[in-house]
């Protein structure tokens, strides 16, 4: 190319029709491919295929405002050190495949997390070979020592054994059977510290029985670490007063003594309505939990649950791992270290967490009624939990709330 050609080339003039005729056809190019989308999808309707969910993710925070505060991994490539764990006996095996699948299927086919199983006797050769062809990640399977599973030298056995009568007559739920409160006491206390543990930072508590009626798009254990979450819950309830009779009292005792453990913005106003005068039984249901282990395994909690423990009522009331828990997790952690997974679908006998919001339910593919969502019924304590945290309800909550 000579001299004069390129001058001819490169003259203003023709830099700028050029540049308008790039302009027309791009125009020209977005008119056809939307009028091309909108007899396509008239197209669906007319015939009655529909094709999946497409519109605007919840998981976009720019795009879309609920829930707010939190972002969704993006990269996905390294696990986090991770692990599902079910305190489960050997005989609920077939309660618990179906759990398994779900979580699966649901997640953790596409992450590959590991998966502990705890109990107090030896597990079956069924058990393993069954779990293990169901997990897609490792599976480990922990003995429980026995001395975490009987009696602390400092309680009266007789005087177990009186308020389980006494229970029984009154006709308290579980409030009869020893083994659960074995099963409760080492949940508080002691699934964090067993040896097969050791290797994780995080955990997901899955139970026999349970459902996820939503899939789940993101790696949820880079979901806590990236939100700087402590503790995750999908249903909150109230407590059985019946069990927990001097719990509150007794917690009152450990923050006189060490005031330095609870957090300066602490979720008090969610476990209290009388600023601490009195436990209003809120609690996270711990049949579920996603959580950081450090928390369990650091000082505050520590000499919390020895300080509970000491005090006997795990036995001589029926003190439950979950208000346990959840008293800790509002009083020591920071409250947005808290997180309700409202977007995951989740059912435990008798109850249901399922997405009233359409997106949230369409994109992750719920299979639930939303008219069964316990979120923001009476009992529950969902409404309180997104007051005192100024959390903005999805729309049409109150159309659910009996
Ligand atoms: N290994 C072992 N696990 C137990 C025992 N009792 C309960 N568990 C487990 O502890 C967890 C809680 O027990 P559940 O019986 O489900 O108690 P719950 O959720 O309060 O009550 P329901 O589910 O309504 O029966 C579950 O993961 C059970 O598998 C026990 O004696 N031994
Ligand atoms: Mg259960």
């Amino acid at each position: 190319m000579g001299k004069k050609d390129m001058a001819v080339k490169d003259h203003p003039k023709n830099v700028s029709s050029k540049k308008n005729f790039t302009i027309r056809l791009v125009g020209i190019a977005a008119v056809v491919m939307f009028t091309l989308m909108m007899l396509y999808q008239k197209k669906d309707r007319v015939t009655g295929y529909y094709s999946s969910y497409k519109g605007k993710s919840y998981m976009d925070s720019g795009d879309y405002i609920y829930p707010s505060r939190v972002q969704y991994p993006r990269n996905e490539n390294d696990k986090e050190k991770a692990a599902f764990v079910t305190l489960v006996r050997d005989r609920d095996l077939y309660n618990l495949v179906d759990a398994i699948k779900h979580v699966e299927d649901r997640f953790n086919k596409n992450y590959n997390y590991d998966w502990v199983f705890l109990s107090e006797t030896e597990f079956s050769q069924e058990f393993i070979d069954v779990t293990t062809a169901l997990v897609t990640g490792k599976t480990k399977y922990g003995l429980i020592p026995e001395a975490e599973w009987t009696y602390p030298e400092w309680i009266d056995q007789k005087r177990c054994a009186e308020v389980r009568e006494e229970m029984r007559k009154k006709e308290i739920i579980f409030g009869d059977m020893e083994s659960y409160r074995f099963m409760c006491r080492y949940e508080s206390g002691f699934f964090y510290r067993h040896e097969t543990m050791d290797e994780y930072d995080w955990y997901w508590r899955v139970e026999p029985d349970i459902k996820l009626h939503c899939d789940i798009n993101y790696d949820i254990f880079k979901f806590m670490r990236e939100n700087n979450k402590k503790y995750g819950f999908t249903i909150s309830i109230h407590e059985y007063e019946a069990t927990i009779a001097t719990l509150w009292n007794t917690t009152k005792k450990f923050m006189e003594l060490y005031p330095e453990y609870l957090h300066e913005n602490n979720m008090l106003d969610f476990i209290s309505d009388d600023d601490g005068g009195s436990y209003n039984n809120c609690h996270f249901w711990s049949n579920f939990e996603i959580g950081a282990l450090d928390f369990w395994r650091g000082e505050a909690y520590s000499k919390y649950f020895d300080f509970l423990d000491q005090a006997g009522g795990f036995f001589y009331e029926r003190w439950g791992d979950a208000p346990v828990h959840s008293i800790a997790a509002a009083l020591f952690l920071d409250r947005d270290e808290i997180h309700h997974f409202n977007d995951l679908g989740y059912f435990h006998n008798p109850f249901h967490s399922c997405p009233v919001d359409d997106v949230v339910r369409f994109e992750n593919k719920c299979a639930c009624d939303p008219n069964l969502d316990f979120t923001w019924k009476d009992f529950s304590c969902g409404v309180l939990f997104y007051t005192v945290n100024n959390l903005k309800k999805p729309d049409g909550w109150l159309e659910h709330v009996s």
